[in-house]
């Protein structure tokens, strides 16, 4: 493949999370031998930190097991075997064809990532839209940022991760963060919590588990899985009671805080202690240290968020941080912690079931009219909106009256066979598909599955934009060229249009697609139109909004300094009550299951399962159990155990930890085989966000030498 060498030290990004650390691969021609190192690169909100995984990206460069060719399958049941190009690509525009001439245009659906650049992100929304003319395309931020987003839109008018730069953590007296482990979820940011701490800040973390995060914490709230609203409702009750309202910032900058303040009066701490777990004391002492600090933070993270109340629950913390006036102020403000390394310009550009470039709505009339006129087609051409993630993996092969169903499914860069809730019923519905086509750099478990394999090219062998969890727009450079045989995502987007006819709206060129995306985003909320991959490499990433006029020449660094995006310019309350989880543990399913992550393993595992020290570093599944628990089920560390719940079983590891709550599991969900916390997990949905329920479950516990019990 073509590709210019930028010479033996390349400045780019970590490939994996949204802190998106600055890193330079190093190039080492040593005996006729081409090898690639990590070097550490003073950027500004790394400041030159990686955690393992940064350090370790490089393997990924040259992973034994690396996608070359396409692969194909004749039959259902045959075995994957090498194709050409061409044989796989007129083997998927084929089944495009006939299904949608038979079954109309929505059978065909696309699964897109949070890993993808925003170049493509971008083409592969109006590749579901102009070329296969489907709704249905969504995307794993649907499992990740959804609740935050929505919450973030009702209440701000704006969602932007972080409304303002990572430096200003520092300088925050009081942090209450909820739900979310950066020390192993995003190491590199703790220096910003340590910093903190060092100015003489407190930290408060809401959290089931003593997390390594939430032991370094001033004041740890051990909450009962899924009782955040009743939390965020209490800690507001014992801010009202204890006299810390900002009556000015409320009157001056916010609408509908009478509603909430009646909506919170029954969340007296008492009662909200039944609830949620947290002794009613320290609710209280946690209210007294946010009212009494000159600066304070709200962050939530996938903990109050990947829930079916997962917007309620973010409601309830936004509601608290207004009412403390403690937003669009220096070192103040509620954030979401971003979890994929481009789930912020992931979630912009319109691989979302409903939405355009630029946060545009594929509903509202005249965005549909910007959209269509930078692409050059008809308003009308353009589909409405789709199904969400979960609700397009339960069409998958499934007709229903007035439902057509999905047949045709494309993924690109998810791994949903192992990622997804409840995966034995999604795995279900990919074997049922007429074609299930994967584009990846590994045979995934997910691709594993696949009628058709696409090999692409990896973060280091090609080019592209990435948005930061605080908005930060910066470049992913090409360090290599690919394999031979592989192409980038956006020539697998190209060539597709090319064979269904609309290539002429399509560029293979990161660059020009993300001149495209600066119009398209133009006017839009998430307005790019003044960032331009120079300037995004002179000042070390660009935040957005950035339109494109002279006045603003630097981005925007600090949102709601003045005002709300919202139409009055005020930021809203919304009352929000407790509403229980879909399912709790009773008789048959005593515990609560949860899940999430550790340090050495990302997302489905489908990439650090083959970098050499982070396997060896986390090899398997694990569940942490309290001893006290495990010793009541003759349970010892190591012991292999069976964990049961309505949707099957996952056989794991047993870690005995009293860092967890007597009657909370938790399991991390980077494995795919018998310990794959996926099986286990429960797809309701929040009614607002569609987020599934991945951090609340009730789950059965059993020795995995015994028979299981019925
Ligand atoms: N090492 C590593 N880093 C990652 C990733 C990874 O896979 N591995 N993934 C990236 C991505 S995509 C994301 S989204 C982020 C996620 O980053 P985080 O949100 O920090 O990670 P999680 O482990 O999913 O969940 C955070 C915490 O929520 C707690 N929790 C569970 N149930 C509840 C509950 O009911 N209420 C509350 N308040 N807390 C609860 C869990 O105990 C856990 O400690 O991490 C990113 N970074
Ligand atoms: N139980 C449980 N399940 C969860 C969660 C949880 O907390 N608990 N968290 C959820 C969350 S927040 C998320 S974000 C999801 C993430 O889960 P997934 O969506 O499965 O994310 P990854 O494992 O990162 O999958 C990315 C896949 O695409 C490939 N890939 C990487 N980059 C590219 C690229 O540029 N192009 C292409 N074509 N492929 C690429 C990788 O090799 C990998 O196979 O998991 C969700 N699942
Ligand atoms: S914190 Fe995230 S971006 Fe930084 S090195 Fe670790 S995985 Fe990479
Ligand atoms: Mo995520």
């Amino acid at each position: 493949m073509a590709g210019t060498h930028a010479g033996t030290r390349t400045d780019t990004h970590c490939p994996y999370c949204a802190f998106q650390c600055g890193m330079t691969l190093v190039r080492e021609d040593a005996c006729g031998e081409v090898r690639y190192t990590v070097a550490a690169r003073d950027f500004p909100t790394n400041r030159g930190g990686l955690c393992r995984k940064g350090w370790t990206a490089a393997d990924l460069l040259s992973a034994p097991d690396r996608l070359t060719t396409p692969l194909m399958r004749d039959s259902k049941d045959g075995p994957l075997r090498p194709a050409s190009w061409n044989e796989a690509l007129d083997r998927i525009t084929d089944a495009i064809g006939r299904t949608q001439r038979e079954h109309g245009p929505a059978a065909v659906g696309i699964f897109g990532g949070g890993g993808l650049t925003n170049e493509k992100s971008y083409m592969l929304g109006k590749f579901a839209r102009v070329a296969l003319r489907t709704p249905n395309i969504d995307y794993n931020g649907r499992f990740c940022m959804a609740s935050a987003a929505a919450a973030g839109m009702k209440a701000f008018g704006i969602d932007r991760g972080l409304p303002f730069p990572l430096e200003d953590i520092g300088r925050a007296e009081v942090i209450l963060l909820v739900g979310g482990n950066p020390a192993e979820s995003l190491p590199v940011m703790m220096q910003y919590f340590e910093e903190q701490k060092r100015r003489g800040g407190r930290l408060i973390v809401v959290d089931p588990r003593v997390t390594p995060t939430a032991a370094l914490a001033d004041l740890h709230l051990q909450i009962t899985p899924g009782t955040d609203a009743a939390l965020g409702n209490a800690l507001l009750n014992s801010v009202i009671r204890q006299g810390y309202l900002d009556l000015d910032f409320i009157g001056l900058r916010t609408v509908g805080f009478e509603q909430v303040r009646r909506t919170v009066g029954s969340y007296w701490p008492d009662r909200s202690e039944r609830i949620t777990g947290v002794p009613a004391d320290r609710i209280n002492e946690a209210a007294r240290m946010l009212g009494t600090a000159g600066t304070a933070m709200v962050l939530t993270a996938r903990g109050p968020e990947q829930q079916s109340s997962g917007v309620d629950n973010v409601l309830s913390f936004i509601n608290l941080a207004l009412a403390l006036g403690k937003v669009g102020k220096p070192f103040c403000g509620f954030g979401t912690l971003t979890g994929q390394g481009n789930g912020q310009g992931g979630r912009e550009h319109g691989q979302k079931a409903d939405q355009l470039p630029g946060y545009r709505k594929l509903d509202n009339p005249e965005h549909r009219a910007h959209a269509a006129s930078v692409w050059g087609v008809e308003e009308a051409s353009l589909p409405g909106p789709g199904l969400s993630a979960c609700e397009l993996l339960a069409a998958l092969g499934r007709e229903e009256p007035g439902k057509p169903g999905i047949r045709v499914l494309l993924v690109m860069a998810s791994n949903i066979a192992v990622s997804a809730p409840d995966a034995a019923q999604v795995r279900q519905g990919l074997r049922a598909l007429d074609l299930l086509v994967v584009s990846d750099m590994f045979l995934s478990e997910t691709a594993g599955m696949a009628d058709v394999v696409l090999p692409i090219a990896q973060w280091a062998e090609e080019e592209g934009t990435m948005t930061n969890l605080e908005g930060r727009v910066q470049l992913r450079r090409r360090a290599k060229p690919a394999p031979d045989g592989v192409r980038t995502d956006l020539q697998v987007i190209k060539a597709l249009a090319d064979r269904l006819g609309r290539g002429a709206h399509f560029t293979d060129d990161a660059r020009e697609a993300f001149g495209e995306l600066r119009r398209a985003s133009s006017g839009g909320l998430a307005d790019y139109s003044g960032i331009t991959w120079e300037r995004v490499v002179a000042e070390d990433g660009v935040f957005w909004p950035c339109p494109d006029d002279a006045a603003g020449p630097a981005g925007t660094p600090r949102l709601f300094l003045d005002r709300f995006p919202t139409p009055d310019g005020r930021a809203r309350f919304s009352p929000v009550g407790h509403r229980p989880p879909d399912e709790e543990p009773d008789q048959h399913y005593p515990l609560y299951l949860t899940t999430g992550r550790v340090l050495s393993q990302y997302q489905s595992g489908a990439q650090t399962r083959r970098v050499p020290a982070l396997l060896e570093a986390e090899p398997e599944a694990f569940v942490e159990i309290h001893p006290g628990m495990a010793r009541s089920f003759g349970i010892r560390n190591g012991d292999r155990v069976r964990l049961v719940t309505r949707r099957g079983d996952a056989v794991v590891k047993a870690r005995l930890v009293t860092t967890i709550r007597m009657d909370t599991l938790f399991v991390p969900f980077h494995w795919g085989g018998a310990g794959c916390a996926n099986l286990l997990t429960n797809a309701a949905l929040d009614p607002v966000s569609r987020i599934p329920e991945f951090k609340v479950c009730a789950v059965r516990l059993e020795r995995a030498d015994l028979p299981r019990k019925h």
